[in-house]
């Protein structure tokens, strides 16, 4: 007899007709087969679009270029169809559930035709993990067949693991056309199901990451007592040898792979990288908070990822082992056949753009696409952290909310309370990047790094995040940072990367009990002193402006607040607007 999951894969394959189907291993014989029937058959719009890359310098690396309209996330296309709209709230796109697979279903009648659909066994998290949830994707792309084996453990025994149960979790993939018209990516969190067509761009299309591992676990986290969240997961050591684990949550494109693999430039301080996306956290009997990263890859940034900036990441793309390395909608060096992008060092005399054109640097548009991403194993990670596999995680004990602002947030500021250091998540704005297919640069509020990624009503999320406190016998200390403030000429006022050792360096101290911190009216900051600035020549007048209040600013952020919180209605919990009207009041 079928088990329900042949009987699942059975019934899709009868709606999107692939020529064959057929159900990937996870080893690594098949990892080169994948790779290989990619550059030889991966076309679009006829165009081949994966080549080998320079397998000296850069080796088992190959390059992807996608659809030209498929080059970021999309998220008015991004529908979270709970049966009733209150559930999804006013931070999601809704349909009724029927309605979203009807409209689905059309699209993808036959939508398989001519290729092969590729069956997905995979694990978000370790397999001995008790958080650990078994899951399936379907697709038609090789291209993200090779990327999902990359980002998480896919092996045989997955299918074993699920053996008779129905309650997997699902996702069913196509390319479709790539047309933008026809691209949909569509969830239904009662049936754990993610439907997307139209896009094989990173999270419309690696269904176990935003889809699965953020919208439709944040919904079941609510229901269980536990968080997913669009958080970096990191040990920092310090010179006694303790290590202490932070998990820190930024917008895409803000920050986090950074953050995650930062190497010091204070001696003694060393960084290990747990996660550099998503952090699913559960209160454990000891009462403390326990995080693990359900995922076993980056997905990250290209541009401004160098030997200067983040060597570390440098290190891990150009390690090579078992898994191949993917680069998307970088540019090319022709000379050398490496991938190229800006900021990764000096410019090279032949370059090949992103869409495939001889580069004119004189013509003003950049050669890799500012969204270009590389996709790559963990397991090549020089930094990677000894608790990685651990199936419990790492017990954290400070978060971080941090956000991408050129004014007004100061480098870092601590929360006074449980229910303030909410409302410092509750209260993130931050400036849109190149991660989604919006106008970049422009300030929207983004609580907790997880506008787009909520899978349920904010403000039932907000409560969700009150209601953690009771359970927690040890709270992590919370802060919210910003390293992209600037000056009057709009330079940096810090410089970021390996330097930000030096506010997380006061934060363990703060853990540890062993310095003070001065009140203002958005919560504490330290005493410039306690900053350990050596080694470093900036401005002293940088640092005062890295925490000017600025009264007037904080007093117009209030408004904006005030407009996103009014949104949610009789919903929002009572405990935010409490804290916004403080935060007024003390501000005067
Ligand atoms: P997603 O993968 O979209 O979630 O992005 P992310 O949050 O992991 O951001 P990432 O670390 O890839 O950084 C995004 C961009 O910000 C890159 O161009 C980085 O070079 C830049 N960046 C990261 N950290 C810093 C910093 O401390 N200072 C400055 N000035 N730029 C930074
Ligand atoms: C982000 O946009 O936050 C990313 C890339 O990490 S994606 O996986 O496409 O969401
Ligand atoms: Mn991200």
């Amino acid at each position: 007899m079928a088990t329900p999951l042949e009987r699942w894969v059975e019934e899709q394959a009868k709606l999107t007709k692939p020529d064959s189907v057929y159900w990937c291993d996870g080893s690594e014989e098949e990892a080169r087969r994948l790779v290989e029937i990619g550059i030889k058959e991966e076309k679009i719009d006829g165009h081949s679009v994966f080549s080998e890359l320079n397998q000296k310098t850069f080796p088992r690396s190959y390059y992807h270029r996608s659809h030209p309209t498929d080059v970021a996330r999309t998220e008015h296309l991004t529908y979270v169809c709970h049966p009733n709209q209150e559930t999804a709230g006013p931070n999601n796109n809704w349909m009724p559930p029927d309605e979203a697979k009807e409209k689905m279903r059309a699209l993808s009648d036959g939508c398989m035709k001519g290729k092969t659909m590729y069956v997905l066994p995979y694990m978000m998290g370790h397999p001995d993990s008790p958080y650990a949830k078994a899951c399936i994707q379907l697709t038609d792309s090789v291209y993200v067949a090779i990327s999902m084996r990359i980002m998480t453990r896919m092996t045989k025994k997955v299918t074993e693991k699920i053996g008779n149960n129905k309650n997997f979790v699902k996702g069913l993939h196509s390319v479709g056309d790539f047309d933008p018209e026809k691209r949909f990516i569509m969830h239904f969190p009662d049936e754990q199901f993610v439907w997307s067509i139209g896009s094989g761009y990173g999270g419309n299309a690696l269904l176990g990451k935003k889809c699965f591992s953020l919208r439709l676990a944040s919904y079941l986290g609510m229901q269980e007592g536990w968080l997913a969240e669009h958080m970096v997961i990191l040990g920092a050591q310090d010179p006694s040898g303790d290590t202490t684990y932070i998990a820190a949550a930024l917008p895409s494109a803000c920050g986090k792979t950074n953050l995650a693999m930062m190497e010091s430039v204070l001696p003694g301080y060393k960084i290990w990288t747990v996660g550099d996306d998503i952090a699913w956290m559960n209160v454990g009997e000891d009462g403390r908070l326990w995080a693990i990263n359900p995922e076993t890859g980056f997905f990250g940034v290209a541009c401004g990822t160098s030997k200067k900036t983040n060597p570390n990441m440098m290190k891990t793309l150009t390690k090579g082992t078992f898994y191949p390395t993917l680069f998307t909608n970088t540019a090319i060096n022709a000379d050398t056949n490496e991938p190229w992008w800006e900021g990764m060092n000096g410019v090279p005399k032949n370059i090949i753009d992103w869409h495939g054109n001889k580069w004119d640097p004189a013509a003003g548009e950049k050669a890799a696409h500012p969204n270009s991403r590389f996709t790559v194993s963990a397991y090549q990670c020089p930094t990677l952290s000894p608790l990685f596999e651990n199936p419990q995680g790492v017990p954290i004990s400070a978060i971080f909310f941090g956000s991408r602002r050129m004014h007004l947030n100061p480098l870092i500021v601590e929360g006074m309370n449980w229910q303030h250091n909410v409302f410092l998540g509750a209260r993130m704005g931050s400036e849109t990047t190149a991660a989604a297919s919006h106008k970049e640069g422009v300030i929207r509020r983004d609580p907790m790094a997880m506008l787009p990624f909520c899978g349920y009503n904010m403000a039932d999320y907000f409560k969700h995040w009150l209601s953690v406190e009771k359970k927690l016998v040890y709270k992590p200390r919370v802060f919210s940072i910003n390293w992209f403030r600037t000056d009057e000429d709009g330079e940096y006022l810090w410089p970021g990367f390996g330097h930000n050792i030096r506010v997380l360096k006061w934060v363990i101290d703060r853990v540890h009990g062993r310095v003070g911190a001065q009140e203002t009216p958005i919560g504490l900051i330290p005493k410039i002193e306690d900053l350990d600035m050596q080694g470093l020549d900036i401005p002293k007048d940088n640092l005062k402006k890295l925490f000017a209040i600025d009264k007037d600013g904080w007093l117009r952020e209030a408004g904006d607040i005030e407009e996103f919180f009014k949104k949610f209605g009789s919903r929002m919990p009572k405990a935010m607007w409490d804290e916004l009207n403080a935060m007024k009041r003390k501000l005067g």
